[in-house]
């Protein structure tokens, strides 16, 4: 008899009360880790089903890419966070600030999956409560993104969310005896201990064959063993999912083409690419390397779509509407361009401005090809992963250099920077603009539209504001006094072009300073001057003209709605 109470102990039995007070034995519970364990391996089965199911819809373009609820509930985390709270995190986190949000995304839902788990412990069904209204929200966020999405494309969260239920039904269901059955057991047992059973547990009736020992070390083998099948099950979702549409297709995709020869382009008074850079030391190059070159946009995860997938459907208010495959789109003109692009988030004096060397097939004609109606005032373009953003028909289709890019500084575009197909505008924001991984694009009326940024207060129209920057002397960098200290910068005015720059010291007067020459309007030029340092503390100031003699704005105003504007500014100390 002893030997029985001691098996059952050693089998985690538990005991615990029930409604009326009374302490009676259960069978083996999970403890506090393993239940934690089990409602993470759950939850992440769940996921990860979510995802493939997800996965394989959005590869045969049966159901949209944020019918992920991962993505979705990402892409809405950004959605929700304030304006103030995102600049804030550009501003402190860079391009890591994705990495901080994966982060503390993977946290969350670990916290919840390992809360649900316990919570399972005590009862299965509030547990299973939680989870539905875990899928439910990822619904909710699915059901908001600005993309195409359907009712469809709540499928994934939903089998994700009857599988994790399935699951932790089939986990924790031992533990939940109701009443009758707990009873009948008990009594097993005492006449078993009165020595009045059978001797061999096998000889109940099925149902009731285990003594409450062997049932309690049956039901922790088998919810140990369930918790490996299900995170083993977990982890081929999973891979099977990366598997698909892997960002190493990407790559394959990107190494097996050659950048298209294209016809260069021509500068006026002898300038060329070649000798353009006139960047002092601690300066930028006039040209940005790809690798130096900023990066905004709202994709989580960048998005996959290699070459050979991807297709351009061009359509809405037009005669005739057209669909581009990338091989398609190779044949049409090819032409070289130099353009600096600038984000509407930059600050004054900020580093969310580049200048690159673009390949690709100039937008006019294709879009005057396809018959614009007479009342289309704009296009809305919409990428891979469902950004939307409307430019104006016209800066489209004016003599600009508008592009469908491939290329970027003699390499096939980089994926973070819209690979295999974005759009390049001079003279507009990006925002406004410049679509990356772009898939469609729908001739329209800005009155019909409502694009991702322009629906969160943002500009319709954005040209870029002439603007000017100071790189060295770096921010409060000091001098010795007598040092001729030399003063350079940029200065930015897409479609104007720069025609001059001045600087200010103290207060004082404004001096114009030696510009680098024009490589064309839609390109900054680089601007140095030398200063004789005097003994103190001063402030450096500049502002710059475009070419029609335009001064940038004064007025220091937030880059909200459409664009930064002020006078950027330098301390030195000279002792
Ligand atoms: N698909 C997509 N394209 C996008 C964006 C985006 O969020 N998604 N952001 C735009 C913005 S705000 C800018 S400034 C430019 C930045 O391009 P870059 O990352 O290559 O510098 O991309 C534009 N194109
Ligand atoms: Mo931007």
């Amino acid at each position: 008899m002893d030997e029985t109470k001691k098996d059952r102990t050693a089998a985690g039995d538990v005991r615990t009360r029930d409604r009326a007070g009374t302490e009676r034995p259960t069978l083996w519970q999970p403890g506090f880790f393993a239940a934690a364990l089990a409602g993470i391996v759950v939850v992440g089965l769940a996921l990860a089903v979510a995802e493939l199911v997800s996965i394989l819809g959005d590869r045969t373009q049966v159901l949209n890419q944020f019918s992920s609820p991962l993505l979705a509930v990402g892409a809405a985390f950004i959605t929700l966070t304030p304006e103030w709270l995102k600049q804030f995190a550009i501003a402190t986190f860079g391009e890591s600030d994705k990495i901080a949000l994966q982060v503390g995304m993977g946290v969350t839902v670990f916290v919840l999956a390992a809360v649900i788990g316990l919570v399972a412990r005590r009862s299965p069904r509030i547990a299973a409560v939680m989870l539905a209204v875990f899928v439910a929200i990822c619904g909710v966020a699915v059901l908001t993104r600005p993309a195409d999405v359907g009712p469809l494309d709540l499928i994934p969260s939903i089998i994700g969310g009857v599988v994790g239920i399935a699951v932790l039904g089939l986990l924790f269901r031992r533990t939940a005896l109701d009443a009758e059955t707990r009873a009948a057991l008990l009594k097993e047992r005492e006449e078993q201990e009165k020595g009045n059973g059978p001797a061999d547990p096998r000889e109940y009736p099925t149902e009731r064959r285990a003594t409450p020992a062997m049932d309690s070390a049956l039901a922790r083998r088998r919810f140990l063993g369930l918790v490996g099948i299900t995170a083993a099950a977990a982890a081929a979702a999973t891979a099977v999912g990366r598997f698909l549409p892997s960002s190493a297709d990407v790559n394959a995709s990107r190494d097996a083409l050659q950048v298209p020869t294209a016809s260069p382009q021509t500068f006026e008074g002898g300038v060329t690419l070649d000798t353009i850079d006139q960047a002092v030391e601690g300066q930028e190059p006039f040209l940005t390397p790809n690798a130096d070159f900023y990066r905004i946009d709202t994709a989580l995860t960048l998005p996959n779509i290699t070459a050979e997938d991807w297709s351009l459907r061009i359509h809405g208010l037009v005669d005739k509407e057209r669909t581009l495959t990338y091989d398609e789109l190779l044949q049409l003109e090819q032409v070289e361009r130099t353009i600096t692009l600038t984000c509407v988030s930059n600050e004054v004096g900020g580093s969310l401005v580049g200048t690159a060397t673009w390949i690709g097939t100039p937008l006019e004609p294709l879009l005057t090809d396809v018959g614009p109606s007479a009342d289309a005032d704009c296009v809305l373009c919409t990428s891979i992963d469902g950004f939307t953003l409307t430019a104006p028909l016209e800066a489209l289709t004016d003599g600009r250099d508008a592009l469908l890019a491939v290329a970027m500084n003699g390499e096939i575009l980089p994926q973070r920077n819209g690979f295999p197909v974005r759009m390049v505008v001079p003279g507009l924001y990006g925002f406004v603009s410049a679509t990356k991984w772009i898939v469609d694009m729908k001739v329209s009326k800005f009155a019909d539209e409502a694009a991702y940024w322009t629906q969160r207060g943002w500009a319709q129209e954005a040209p870029i504001k002439t603007a000017s920057r100071i790189d060295v002397p770096r921010g409060f960098s000091q001098a010795t006094a007598g040092d001729e200290v030399v003063i350079a910068g940029v200065a930015w005015a897409q479609t104007r072009g720069i025609g001059s720059v001045e600087i200010q010291i103290d207060g004082g007067d404004w001096q114009q300073v030696e510009l680098s020459p024009a490589l064309s309007k839609d390109t900054w030029r680089q601007w140095r001057t030398t200063w004789v340092a005097e003994a103190g503390v001063h402030t450096i100031r500049c502002r710059a003209y475009d070419d029609a003699g335009e001064l940038q704005i004064e007025e220091m105003v937030a880059p909200i709605p459409n664009g930064s504007s002020g006078y950027d500014s330098r301390s030195i100390t000279v002792a």
